[in-house]
């Protein structure tokens, strides 16, 4: 499951974990995996995700309300996007093998800097 990426995030970057205050236990690993809320929001960032790939061409003004949220709102620092679609990578290829070719990589990489240049857009 591609949401595992938010699990990832939460355990390889504890600090992450400070923006989920109303997520109940995220006290380790275990319990970061099990928690329903946690798997909840993952799935809330893959629809996300998906709304970018379904406007590839204008992913700047689809996030637009998704990054005033996110800025002013969950005052989230704008580095932890590239934390967690780098936790996205990981978990694609891992789950792709051999077909996450070098090709496949770069435009996902693409992408994803897109992704995420367009959420950091409202933070200037
Ligand atoms: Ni993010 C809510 C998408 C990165 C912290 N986030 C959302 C929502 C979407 C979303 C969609 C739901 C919005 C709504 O309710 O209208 N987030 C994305 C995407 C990325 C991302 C596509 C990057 C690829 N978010 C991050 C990061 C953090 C983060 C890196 C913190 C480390 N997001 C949040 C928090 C919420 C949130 C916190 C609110 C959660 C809640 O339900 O209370």
């Amino acid at each position: 499951m591609i949401s595992l990426c938010l699990l990832r995030c939460l355990i390889v970057y504890p600090w992450t974990q400070r923006y989920f205050g109303s997520f109940g236990n995220l006290y380790n690993a275990a319990a970061i995996t099990s928690n329903p809320k946690v798997a909840a929001h993952g799935k809330v960032v893959i629809a996300g995700l998906e709304k970018a790939v379904k406007n590839m061409d204008d992913i700047k003004t689809t996030y637009k309300d998704l990054s005033v949220l996110h800025s002013e709102k969950l005052q989230v620092d704008p580095d932890n996007f590239n934390l967690l679609a780098d936790c996205l990578t990981i978990v694609v290829a891992g789950q792709m093998g051999a077909a996450f070719t070098p090709e496949v990589h770069a435009a996902f990489q693409k992408f994803l800097a897109v992704v995420v240049a367009s959420l950091r857009k409202q933070y200037y």
